[in-house]
């Protein structure tokens, strides 16, 4: 088991039901025990790109398998909405992250672990205290 955390972002449609739709799917997902969610905030576009605020949300949760599944099974729930990964970076209805992953590093083109966005969205930082707080 590993002890994650799990970034969901919106800034397309009802941004609201498509956080709501990623926590209703992951915690529905066999070898997620999710244990904490945030309240979601809205949030200024990072990335220069001129588009829509967002809003985000975080939980935490223990993982039962390898990191990679557990990507796969965030990009499946993002593929179920819809999206198509034309651009890096673009609006989108539901994008899921990996923030961490116990404590695992790791450097590559599919997966860097920590999220590397962990060093500058403050955001994160505060949801991270967030989910903490209560442990
Ligand atoms: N990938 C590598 N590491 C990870 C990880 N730790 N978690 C790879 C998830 N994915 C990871 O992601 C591209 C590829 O990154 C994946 O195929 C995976 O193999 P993507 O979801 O297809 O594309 P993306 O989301 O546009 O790019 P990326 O690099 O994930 O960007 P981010 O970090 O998701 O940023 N502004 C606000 N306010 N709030 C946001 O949530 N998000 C973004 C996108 C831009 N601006 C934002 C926000
Ligand atoms: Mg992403």
């Amino acid at each position: 088991m590993n002890c994650v955390y799990l970034a969901l972002g919106s800034n397309l449609g009802d941004r609201g039901e498509w956080i709501d739709f990623g926590i209703r799917a992951l915690t529905a997902l066999e070898p997620l025990s999710v244990t904490r969610i945030t309240t979601p905030i809205e949030t200024v576009p990072l990335g220069g790109l001129d588009q829509p605020a967002y809003l985000n949300a975080m939980i935490s949760g223990a993982w039962d398998g390898t990191a990679i599944a557990l990507l796969e099974a965030c990009h499946q729930i993002e593929a179920s909405t819809g999206r198509t990964r034309a651009q890096a970076w673009t609006s989108r209805e539901l994008d899921i992250d990996i923030v961490r992953f116990g404590h695992q590093l790791r450097d590559g083109p599919t997966l860097t672990l920590p999220h590397p966005g962990l060093r500058d969205r403050t955001f994160w930082a505060r949801q991270i205290v967030e989910l903490e707080q209560h442990d």
